[in-house]
């Protein structure tokens, strides 16, 4: 278990990657002799927060007067209920993977046919450490977050739940995140779907819509569904967001597939044969330092920069 005194002796080893738009930041380091990341971001305020925060605050420092332009660094006062300031994630014992996960990298985009899928991401997905996946089953089996649950459908193959995702703290509707995750093991990756789990992604839908409405009085019309390609963890989940929440990297083009898109491309898919998901061709970027990324070069996957600029449009 996690306290504030033991985060005290947290060693830190070096900046991973920082956003300024977050004013979030990955540090490495150890925390009791194992690897550790630890990700620092200032918790969103809520209005009636900021009003209570601009009301009390203990200590001003101007740093711009252009009147009527004013600009100042200030200090909250250390009152025992006032909300919390900052949002911590911690993974520890890191693996080498979460580092490089977590690492500033170039990326460059990828063009990832159907055949480029058959012949290097199968083999990358077949080899993927199960270890890696034991949160999502400590999770589908009850054993870990099992507070945290929203709904569940018990069902072998139609069967999902739906709880907060790690990166939500559950204070700001706006930043509202839940993740969906399906108790079948069949369904690796988007590429895996097929005409049959149209069911099983409007079920998902629904209980999504209605659980978010009933617990956090978030109508349907506020939320973005979507699914990574390529996800980390290659066990079919849905990520759901608030729409106001403009933050994370994961819902850029390229990565994120809106769950209407997919069904949509599932309705379109001949009835029988592989579906228009597991044919098309995807692109997006794909950072240096992921798994696949050696893999994905040598299969001249890369986009590559050949374009010669003629001395005229230099
Ligand atoms: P992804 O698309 O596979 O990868 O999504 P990403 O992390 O690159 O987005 C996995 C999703 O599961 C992410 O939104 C994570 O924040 C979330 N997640 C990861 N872990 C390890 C946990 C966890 O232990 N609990 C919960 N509730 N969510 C997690």
């Amino acid at each position: 278990v996690i306290t504030a005194e033991g985060l005290s002796s947290f060693t830190p080893t070096r900046k991973l990657s920082e956003s300024t738009l977050t004013g979030s930041i990955y540090v490495l380091g150890t925390l009791n002799d194992l690897p550790a990341i630890i990700h620092i971001q200032k918790t969103v305020l809520e209005s009636g927060n900021a009003a209570k925060l601009i009301n009390t605050l203990e200590k001003l420092e101007v740093f711009l007067e252009n009147q009527p332009y004013f600009s100042t660094h200030a200090w909250s006062p250390s009152t025992p209920d006032r909300s919390p300031d900052l949002q911590i994630k911690i993974i520890c014992p890191a693996t080498e993977i979460h580092i490089k996960k977590y690492s500033a990298q170039e990326r460059y985009m990828v063009c990832e046919t159907k055949e480029i899928y058959e012949t290097v991401v199968q083999d990358y997905i077949n080899g993927f450490d199960e270890s890696r996946l034991a949160w999502v089953y400590a999770i589908l089996d009850g054993k870990k977050e099992a507070d945290r649950i929203l709904y569940r459908k018990q069902d072998e193959q139609d069967g999902f739940v739906i709880l907060p995702d790690l990166k939500w703290d559950q204070t700001s509707m706006n930043a509202l995140y839940l993740t969906v995750l399906v108790q079948t093991q069949s369904i690796r990756s988007l590429r895996d779907l097929t005409k049959a789990h149209i069911p099983l992604l409007n079920s998902i839908k629904q209980a999504v819509f209605d659980t978010v409405k009933q617990k956090f009085g978030v109508g349907q019309n506020k939320l973005r569904l979507f699914v990574h390609y390529q996800p980390s963890y290659y066990h079919f989940h849905v990520h759901v967001v608030h729409i106001q929440s403009e933050s994370f990297a994961g819902m850029l083009v390229g990565q994120a597939h809106m769950l209407d898109d997919l069904i949509s491309l599932l309705e379109l898919s001949p009835p029988s044969g592989p579906s228009i998901l597991a044919q098309k061709t995807y692109t997006y970027p794909l950072g240096v330092e992921h798994g696949l990324f050696k893999g994905m070069k040598e299969a001249g996957a890369l986009i590559i920069d050949d374009v010669e600029v003629s001395k005229e449009a230099a």
